[in-house]
């Protein structure tokens, strides 16, 4: 039987890359996924543009986050890893879908709503029509499911409603994705404010665990994480803090919760927040280590992100191809 594809994509922005939510909630899971499914990853640099960058900033970053999906597990000669915009066919298909997306869906986005709350000054078109760009990054490969955090789920219902429009008036064209949302740590929150979820775009830098944290940072960051005013380990409704620390306890060392409240059952927070800090900054060792090494081989980096490219071009092609006839677009003679 044929794999199931799989496709997913992330941005190079923000503070220090990628943080602890991004690990946890999608890119631990993109390396494991490599064995049973055809696995498609990109850098969401067109995306980032969405939000105001720096130039140079983006440039360094988009390098640093290719280096670091590879440290984390990704394999260029397995899976298809490559940078958005070296593609020119998510731009195109995204035109053409942004002419069959109707105000009203956008405007109901709860990511648009946030981010233009949160960016007064430029509320601009392309945060507005994001969701048709990732429409067009997922269509583009046919993909049978889309990994992603738990806040890209509206995106993902999105990107199949406009699948089924446009091949109820065109005839099939693309397939209609699923969305795939892990079970544990689909959402991590933010270590200073626990009901709002872990950004790398957090003005509070001690909100945010970074992938390339040192670990006395790392540390640092647990030992000053909010919890609440009662003493007891447990997962309970309303301690939003402790429920924090326990799912990501859980999910790096594979205990549950009961076995968590068992081991410090009689202990203070004090001793499980060490402990939590001990074991993210123990996981995130190999990770930084290795990129260490890959980010100084510059050589190497630019083959693959060329080779990437190419791979990708070459399949998104066949589908913008069939989309631009479908809707009528003239042929280039050859
Ligand atoms: P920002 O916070 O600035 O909006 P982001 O951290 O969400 O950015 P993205 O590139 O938008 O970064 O997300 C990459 C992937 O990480 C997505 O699959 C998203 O669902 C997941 N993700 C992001 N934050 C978290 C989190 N706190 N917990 C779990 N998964 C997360
Ligand atoms: N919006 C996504 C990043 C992204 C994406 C995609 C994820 C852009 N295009 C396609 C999956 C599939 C986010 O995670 N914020």
């Amino acid at each position: 039987m044929e794999k199931k594809s799989i496709l997913s994509g992330i941005q190079p922005s923000g503070e220090g890359i990628f943080t602890l939510g991004n690990y946890i909630g999608a890119i631990r899971n993109w390396g494991v996924m490599q064995e049973e499914y055809d696995c498609a990853y990109f850098i969401a640099d067109l995306h980032s543009l969405t939000v105001r960058q720096d130039p140079q900033t983006l440039k360094k970053q988009s390098l640093s986050a290719f280096a670091l999906l590879l440290a984390c597990g990704i394999d260029p000669d397995r899976s298809l890893l490559f940078v958005q915009s070296h593609v020119r066919t998510h731009a195109e298909l995204a035109w053409i879908l942004n002419c069959y997306s109707q105000m009203g869906e956008l405007s109901r986005m709860t990511q648009f709503k946030d981010k233009s709350a949160q960016h007064a000054d430029n509320i601009n078109a392309g945060l507005f029509t994001y969701p048709a760009l990732m429409a067009a990054d997922i269509l583009l490969y046919q993909a049978d499911l889309v990994p992603v955090g738990a806040d890209q789920k509206q995106h993902l219902e999105f990107t199949r409603d406009v699948a089924v429009r446009f091949n109820n008036l065109y005839g099939e064209t693309f397939k209609v994705p699923d969305a795939y949302i892990p079970k544990a740590g689909a959402k991590v929150m933010s270590l200073q404010e626990p009901t709002k979820k872990m950004s790398k775009s957090d003005e509070n830098k001690n909100a945010t665990v970074l992938l390339l944290d040192e670990p006395a940072v790392i540390m640092n960051k647990f030992k000053r994480a909010v919890t609440d005013s009662e003493k007891e380990v447990v997962f309970r409704e309303g301690k939003d803090g402790i429920n924090n620390l326990m799912t990501i306890y859980g999910v790096l060392t594979g205990k549950t919760n009961e076995e968590i409240e068992a081991e410090f059952a009689g202990k203070g927070y004090g001793d499980f927040k060490a402990a939590v800090g001990e074991c993210v900054a123990e996981a995130l060792r190999p990770v930084r280590e290795e990129y260490a090494r890959l980010i100084a081989d510059k050589a190497y980096l630019e083959t693959k992100i060329k080779e990437g490219a190419q791979k990708a071009e070459a399949v998104s092609w066949k589908t913008l191809r069939k989309a631009r006839k479908r809707v009528g677009l003239l042929e280039l003679p050859r």
